[in-house]
């Protein structure tokens, strides 16, 4: 089951069969110094991976599997803009977004660098004017509450950063996030809401998303209601590469920031999608996270592959994945502000590796993308550990947590960091059957009773993790963490030999949607799809009557 011809790939398996008995135990013990040699940093961003099992001859075999498999050249074509994205014949450079104003990104002759900076220029501006309450509304008052409407990559990626940035918010602004076709998203949201004092950002990419546009044209409806229709010049902006359908809804293309077509929907929060993060922590700061995803641009392209962070990481997600037979990575946020975190990446990474096909065309012979699901410690302790710890599946973890909280109560801190680090710790080093036995024994149980017990209380131990710790949770390290992951996304899928960035799976779902949308209402049967379709069809519209 490898991607051929990688001879490294062959290499990997059989010393996988070696290694997958070793316990990590064993490897600590043998190597007190195991810290020292598995883990990297670049700035305040340390990654830990010496909680893996993985030796020195793992990781030697891991870098020469991504130099069979041309990553450096690959990397280096993206950032060039080479159309990468082979499938829908674009390039992808979510990596120009954040270009320092005097580097030069070519697509198709032309230097987009100037463009992006003016976008920027105009998000700079309208996000001040916003701020400072000098954007006013149609009944001259400053703006309360900012709706930003938008699904997928135009809602997850700015959803996601705006809470994980919430101490550093304007005070008079709150934020809403709105994606669910489901009307009681809007509903409910707007119910709260001063229409005077309501700011829409409808962000779509295409403009023609169905959700986008239902609960946009419903927000719509409501503010003319309440102020009329010219108010909407003052209400509403919109983010999209689409300038004719912006029009067409009836957003004035003055106030539409706009971007590309080489920005992918999940890539995107980069672009003018951010503007609602740049509302909410001021352009500044929105420059900052920039800066932290150009720090880690930079550490991808120019760090040599055994000590580049998302090298290291996505490397170590495929011997988990394609030799130790993981299927799954938890993503565990020890951070409230970063619970959204999870969400964000199983986007990320399960909408570009969550493929089956390789880009000749044929049909992939090894495991691809991961199963990815998380929530923020210490909620998921009390939750879906049990599975990680006991469960009869190895689910490799990343545990993110910063040194230092932003909040006021550092005794709470204290306590989150305690449990960040136990976690790890207990999935290395697991629990014996004797070690159990002994500690019910010592609490006084009997001997039967003890053992009993004990079988229940062992902790297979051996179970992979990584720990990324930072400072604290500020806007540049957010960027950090965030290209750190894009990157990782890249690299396997390089490895695997897909299209990581197209997205053909959530098509024909959409299609289908369409279709059958006007039989909900029409007279008669449906008889145009399966029989439970059809069935079930019929049922709604008796259950609605
Ligand atoms: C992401 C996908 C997808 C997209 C949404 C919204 O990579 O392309 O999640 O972001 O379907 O699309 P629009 O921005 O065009 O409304």
């Amino acid at each position: 089951m490898t991607p051929d011809p990688l001879t490294s790939w062959h290499k990997l398996d059989t010393l996988a069969s070696k290694q997958r008995p070793v316990l990590m135990r064993d490897l600590f013990a043998a190597e007190p110094d195991r810290f020292q040699r598995f883990h990297e940093r670049e700035g305040d961003l340390l990654l830990d991976y010496s909680k893996n099992r993985v030796t020195g001859e793992t990781i030697d075999l891991l870098i020469e599997l991504a130099k069979e498999a041309g990553l450096e050249e690959s990397r280096d074509r993206m950032f060039a803009g080479d159309k990468i994205n082979a499938t829908e014949r674009r390039a992808v450079l979510h990596t120009a977004l954040r270009a320092a104003p005097d580097q030069e990104v070519m697509v198709e002759g032309e230097n987009v660098i100037p463009r992006i900076m003016a976008v920027r220029e105009r998000m700079r501006l309208f996000s001040d004017c916003v701020r400072s309450g000098h954007w006013t509304g149609a009944t001259g008052k400053p703006m309360r509450d900012v709706v930003n409407i938008g699904i997928g990559g135009s809602d997850l990626g700015p959803a996601m950063v705006v809470e994980a940035l919430t101490p550093f918010h304007h005070d008079r602004l709150k934020f809403h996030f709105v994606s669910n076709v489901d009307g009681s998203a809007i509903h409910e949201t707007l119910a709260g809401l001063d229409p005077a004092t309501t700011l829409f950002i409808v962000a779509s990419k295409t403009f023609t998303t169905q959700e986008t546009i239902a609960n946009a044209t419903t927000a719509r409806g409501w503010l003319v209601e309440a102020l009329g229709a010219p108010a909407v010049a003052k209400h509403f902006v919109a983010l999209s590469t689409n300038g004719a359908k912006v029009r067409e809804f009836g957003i004035d293309p003055a106030h539409m920031f706009e971007f590309w077509d080489w920005v992918g929907g999940r890539f995107s929060l980069w672009s003018a999608i951010g503007l609602s993060i740049a509302v909410a922590i001021g352009f500044d700061r929105f420059e900052q996270l920039l800066a932290g995803a150009r720090r880690m641009d930079e550490h991808f392209r120019t760090r040599s592959l055994d000590r580049n962070l998302p090298v290291i990481l996505a490397l170590i997600g495929i011997w988990n994945a394609n030799f130790l037979g993981a299927g799954a990575v938890a993503i565990l946020p020890y951070d409230q502000h970063l619970r959204k975190l999870p969400a964000y990446l199983q986007q990320l990474d399960m909408e570009s590796n969550g493929k089956s096909v390789r880009l000749d065309g044929s049909a992939t012979t090894c495991a691809t993308g991961p199963v990815l699901f998380g929530d923020a410690g210490t909620n998921g302790q009390h939750a879906f550990y049990q599975m990680i710890h006991q469960g009869t599946q190895m689910i490799p973890c990343d545990f993110l947590l910063a040194a230092q909280g932003l909040g006021p109560l550092d005794n709470h801190h204290l306590m989150l960091l305690a449990n960040a680090l136990a976690q790890p710790e207990a999935l290395m080093r697991g629990k014996t059957l004797d070690e159990s036995q002994a500690e019910l024994l010592a609490d006084g149980l009997s001997p039967d009773e003890a053992e009993r017990l004990a079988p229940h209380r062992v902790f297979p131990g051996n179970r992979p993790t990584n720990t990324l710790l930072y400072k604290c949770l500020d806007p540049h390290t957010l960027g950090m963490i965030l290209a750190l992951y894009e990157h990782k996304i890249f690299v396997q899928g390089l490895i695997w030999g897909i299209d990581s960035f197209d997205q053909w799976g959530v098509e024909l779902g959409k299609i289908l949607a369409k279709a059958i949308l006007p039989e909900l209402t029409a007279p008669g049967p449906t008889t145009d799809h399966d029989g439970s379709t059809n069935a079930l069809i019929a049922e709604i519209k008796q259950l609605r009557n």
